[in-house]
């Protein structure tokens, strides 16, 4: 393998690293003593690190290059705008073409009558506004006490404080004095690991009707939404029984309660529909939106609303906005993005090709004696990796046998991650049916490299 030689020496670019950046969700002292791996460039769904290996992208950056690397139109376009007009707000009765444009084509795209956008710079800002927003249109409308918003343990909305809270990751609540107040949690609908031996379908309803629950002790006058994920993600692409979601949409239809679908992940054709909501068949109020929508190419998310929301938030004066809302350069990016999943038919290709080429041989990888469960919707799957499959066993220290396995994955040149022992993946939606194949070979190796190693140390 040839190195790239246009920049310092991989060893030099690590030293640097380890002394001045801090990773994010990373233990920086311990990555600092093992360096960093360098990415270069990449194309498709191929990354090319600092010393020239080519390493299969199965997660999409952060489940976010839609389609793929390496697109020059998004480039072209972004060089385009910064020339035209880099940057001006949105704020101050100003607006620009991008942002207009954008938040047009987005009101075509969404379903119903979700037809306008709060843009932000991220996920977490788009969270944050729906925090915000959701307990302001309550007041608005007379009922402030309308305040909780009822979201789910290990679910994943962001990292800044509101949205951080917003989540049920505990390892993120013990830092920084999260959750702020008013944000309430209920269980997820995670059946393999906590399902026992309630059948799926029974358990999917109960966890539903804990939303209901919650909204009977707290009170329908204290409850202003609830948020979660259509698919949760980072919680380990956890796919809710079919009997989940369809229940909650009648809780939330029964009582006055908003409905917030983050699509952060799930929107934009990872699911094979252009929303999760759509693959899940509901109604939400509210939709929060980033990655997809460019990409990745650049930052910038939002939030999508009802006419009837934008109608009562547009009554008063919302206090809320980001230097970045409706960013010039991001909002042109984003469109063109739109264009190329629209024009090249990219949802047609994860619902029609890919989709079921990838669930075809990602189920099949339940042959294998670490894996216990496959689930996958679109362009999102996880394995859960057990010593025991008939009775759905953990291993003895939760994540370490990930680690393990994605270790050897990295090793494998393939990026497929770890939530605790199950392994995720979430490609690129313009990955081929031959990548597909590729992508599952090297986890079929790094499965059974895994599967030597455990059994050397005795964990099996
Ligand atoms: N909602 C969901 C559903 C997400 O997955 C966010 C909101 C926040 O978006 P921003 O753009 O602020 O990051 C996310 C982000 C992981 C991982 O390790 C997942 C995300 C971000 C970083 C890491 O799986 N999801």
């Amino acid at each position: 393998m040839t190195a790239i030689t246009n920049h310092l020496p991989t060893a030099e670019l690590q030293a640097l690293d380890a002394a001045h950046h801090i990773h994010p969700f990373t233990a920086n002292g311990e990555l600092a003593e093992k360096g960093s791996r360098i990415i270069t460039r990449a194309t498709g769904v191929t990354l090319t690190d600092s010393e020239g290996n080519e390493i299969l992208d199965a997660m999409a950056g952060l489940w976010c290059v839609n389609i793929g690397y390496g697109r020059d139109e998004l480039a072209e376009v972004a060089a385009r705008q910064m020339r035209e007009l880099p940057y001006y707000n949105t704020f101050f009765q100003t607006t620009h073409v991008p942002a207009i444009a954008l938040a047009a084509k987005i009101a075509e795209l969404a379903p119903g009558d979700l037809n306008h956008v709060f843009f932000a710079g991220s996920g977490s800002e788009a969270n944050d506004t729906n925090i915000r927003m959701v307990r302001h249109y309550w007041a608005l409308k007379g009922k402030p006490s309308k305040s909780i918003i009822i979201s789910r343990k290990n679910a994943y909305h962001g990292s800044s404080v509101g949205s951080g809270s917003l989540g049920g990751m505990s390892a993120m609540h013990e830092q920084g004095g999260l959750p702020i107040p008013d944000i309430h949690h209920i269980n997820q609908p995670h059946w393999w690991a906590e399902g026992g031996d309630t059948p799926e379908d029974e358990f999917g309803l109960a966890r539903a009707q804990e939303l209901e629950a919650a909204i009977l002790e707290l009170g329908e006058d204290r409850v202003a939404a609830f948020i979660a994920e259509p698919v949760q993600g980072a919680g380990g692409v956890i796919v809710p029984p079919a009997s989940y979601w369809p229940e909650i949409q009648r809780i939330c239809d029964k009582y006055e309660i908003l409905l917030i679908a983050d699509e952060v992940i799930c929107g934009f054709g990872r699911t094979g529909n252009w929303f999760g909501s759509e693959t899940q068949g509901i109604r939400p109020d509210i939709m929060t939106i980033a990655k997809g929508l460019s990409s990745g190419y650049a930052p910038i998310g939002g939030s999508i609303v009802t006419d009837e929301i934008a109608a009562v938030i547009g009554g008063d004066e919302f206090n809320h906005g980001y230097t970045y809302s409706g960013h010039p350069v991001a909002a042109a990016v984003a469109l063109e993005n739109l264009r190329i999943l629209e024009e090249e038919d990219v949802i047609g290709h994860v619902r029609d090709v890919a989709g079921p080429h990838l669930k075809e041989k990602w189920e099949a990888l339940t042959d294998h004696p670490l894996v216990g469960e496959a689930k996958i919707v679109g362009m999102m799957g996880s394995i859960a990796l057990t010593p025991n499959k008939a009775t759905r066993a953990a291993f003895e220290e939760p994540g370490t046998v990930g680690y393990i396995c994605r270790e050897r994955c990295f090793a494998n040149n393939l990026v497929m991650r770890h939530v605790g022992d199950r392994m995720i993946i979430s490609p690129p939606l313009v990955i081929t049916p031959t990548e597909i194949d590729l992508l599952i070979a090297r986890a079929r190796t790094s499965l059974d490299e895994c599967h030597a190693i455990l059994q050397d140390k005795g964990l099996l």
